[in-house]
C-alpha cells in the first residue's frame, strides 16, 4: 500500500494532516508565576483558588508545554500557547487511547504543580449549598472507593474545520475525541460527604490553571443530577498512571457522554451553587448551540441558545488510512469506533459509492456504558478508481449521523459522517 498522489476535493482530515510533527517547536519559555491576588478578576467574580489561598500560597501557571512533555510524538498542533493538539483518525485504532494518544485542549497554561507532580499544599475545595464545607487532601480523597472506566472524551469544537461556512475556533479536524480508561472516585460520594443542600442546582468547577493575563478563568459546571450520577469521577488515574500534567495532575471531572469542556481539569474547587453556573465559559456563545436549527452562517440571539451537554452518535474510521491505494479484488479491512453520548450505538454500516448502498459491519460492544464501541468489516473492491468509504453510525434511539454537518455559530458538538477516500488499482 502506498499513498496516492490523488488530492481528494472534499474538506475532510487529508486536508491539512501531512506534517503533523513540529520540529520548529516553540523554544522561548514563558514562566510566570501568578499573583493570584483577589482582586485580579474583578468584583463578583469568586474563581480564586481558595484552598491555596487560605494558606497564603498562590498557583504558579507555566506557559511551557515542553515542561509538560508536549507535543506528543506524530501530533498536529493547532496552538503552543495555550497548548492545543490532536491526532490523525488512523493513529487512533487502539480500544483504549494510550496517553500519547490522547489530544491535548488549554484554554491557559499548565500548573507548575502538575509539571513537578507536587502535591503539597493541594486541596480539593467543596462548597457553597452544602452542609458542610470540605477541603480534601489527596490522602481523603484515595480513602473513597476507587472506580476505573473507560470514557470517550472528545472537544465540544470536535470537527469545527467541516463547518461550512468556516467558523473561528480551533481548527479542530477529527482527532479531539479519544476513550482512555479514567480511575478516580465518584463526584457523588463526596458531594455526599459535604451534604448537598436541596437548594443546589449546579455546580461550578475551577482548576488551577489561573490565566497569566488576568482574565477570568476557564471556569464551567454541570447541573446537580448529572454530577451526582454515579458514573460522575473524580479522576486520579488516567490508564492507570497518576494524572499526566497535560491532562489535570492531581485531579480532574470526568463527565461521561458530555462534551469535554465540562471535564475539568487541575480541579481544586466544586462550587454547589444554587443556579445554573454563570462564568465567562457558561455565557454568550460560549459552549451553547442554537435552541432551534438555524441557517448556515445565521447568528441568533445568545436568548435562543441552550447549553451544550451531551454528544450526538457519531463514528471514526481509524483503518485504512486516508488515501491509501489498494489492488483490485483484494479485500480491504476496515475499522473504527461509535460512540453516542448518553445514548448506545446500535450499529454502524459502511459505504463504498457515496450511500447507494450499505452494508452492516461486526459491532464489538464498548467495554463498560460510556466507552466507544469498535466496529469492524472486510470491503473488495472489484473496479479500478477513486472511492471514499464512509461510515455512519446509529443509536438506539434510530438516531444516525448526518450526511451534511448542521451549522451552529461556534462549531460544537460536529458529527457529521466520516469519509475516508482510496484509490483501488487493477
Ligand atoms: N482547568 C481546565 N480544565 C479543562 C480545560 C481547561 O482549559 N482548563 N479544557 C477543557 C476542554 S475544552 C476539554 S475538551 C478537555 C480536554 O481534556 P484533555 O486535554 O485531557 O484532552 O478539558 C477540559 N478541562
Ligand atoms: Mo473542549
Amino acid at each position: 500500500m502506498q499513498k496516492t498522489g490523488h488530492k481528494p476535493s472534499f474538506t475532510d482530515w487529508h486536508k491539512t494532516a501531512p506534517d503533523t510533527t513540529r520540529r520548529d517547536f516553540l523554544t522561548t519559555v514563558g514562566k510566570t508565576a501568578l499573583l493570584a491576588s483577589l482582586g485580579m478578576f474583578g468584583a463578583g467574580c469568586e474563581a480564586v483558588d481558595r484552598g491555596l489561598l487560605d494558606r497564603g500560597l498562590a498557583p504558579v501557571v507555566l506557559e511551557d508545554p515542553q515542561a509538560a512533555g508536549l507535543p506528543k510524538p506524530d501530533m498536529l498542533v493547532h496552538s503552543e500557547i495555550p497548548f492545543n493538539g490532536e491526532f490523525a483518525p488512523h493513529l487512533l485504532n487502539d480500544d483504549v487511547t494510550p496517553t500519547e494518544r490522547h489530544f491535548v485542549r488549554n484554554n491557559s497554561g499548565i500548573p507548575e504543580r502538575a509539571v513537578n507532580k507536587d502535591i503539597r499544599g493541594w486541596k480539593l475545595v467543596i462548597d457553597g449549598e452544602v452542609h458542610k464545607e470540605l477541603a480534601l487532601a489527596m490522602d481523603d480523597l484515595t480513602r473513597f472507593p476507587q472506580v476505573t472506566m473507560e470514557v470517550v472524551l472528545e472537544c465540544a469544537g470536535n470537527g469545527r474545520s467541516l463547518f461550512v461556512p468556516e467558523v473561528s475556533g480551533t481548527p479542530w479536524q477529527r482527532g479531539a475525541a479519544a476513550c482512555s480508561e479514567w480511575t478516580g472516585v465518584r463526584m457523588r460520594d463526596v458531594l455526599q460527604t459535604a451534604g448537598v443542600k436541596s437548594s443546589a442546582v449546579y455546580t461550578g468547577n475551577y482548576g488551577e490553571d489561573l490565566p497569566n493575563d488576568g482574565s477570568e478563568p476557564f471556569s464551567r459546571g454541570i447541573p446537580i443530577e448529572k454530577a451526582m450520577d454515579e458514573h460522575t469521577l473524580i479522576a486520579l488515574k488516567m490508564n492507570g498512571e497518576v494524572l499526566p500534567a497535560a491532562h489535570g495532575f492531581p485531579a480532574r471531572l470526568i463527565v461521561p457522554g458530555w462534551i469535554g469542556s465540562a471535564m475539568q481539569k487541575w480541579l481544586n474547587r466544586i462550587w454547589v451553587r444554587d443556579r445554573v453556573h454563570d462564568s465567562e465559559k457558561m455565557s454568550g456563545y460560549s459552549y451553547r448551540i442554537p435552541a432551534y436549527p438555524i441557517a448556515p452562517g445565521d447568528n441568533p440571539p445568545v436568548e435562543d441558545t441552550r447549553i451544550a451537554t451531551a454528544w450526538q452518535v457519531k463514528s471514526l474510521i481509524t483503518q485504512p488510512q486516508s488515501s491509501l491505494e489498494f489492488r483490485t479484488d483484494t479485500p480491504i479491512k476496515v475499522r473504527g469506533h461509535a460512540w453516542a453520548g448518553e445514548n448506545q450505538i446500535d450499529k454502524v454500516m459502511v459505504s463504498t459509492d457515496f450511500g447507494l448502498q450499505w452494508q452492516e459491519t461486526q459491532l464489538i460492544p464498548p467495554s463498560n456504558r460510556y466507552a466507544w464501541s469498535h466496529w469492524e468489516t472486510e470491503l473488495t473492491l472489484v473496479n479500478r478508481g477513486y472511492y471514499e468509504i464512509w461510515a455512519r453510525a446509529y443509536d438506539n434511539t434510530g438516531i444516525a449521523q448526518p450526511f451534511t454537518q448542521p451549522w451552529n455559530p461556534k462549531g460544537y458538538l460536529g458529527n457529521v459522517i466520516h469519509r475516508v477516500p482510496i484509490s483501488v488499482v487493477a
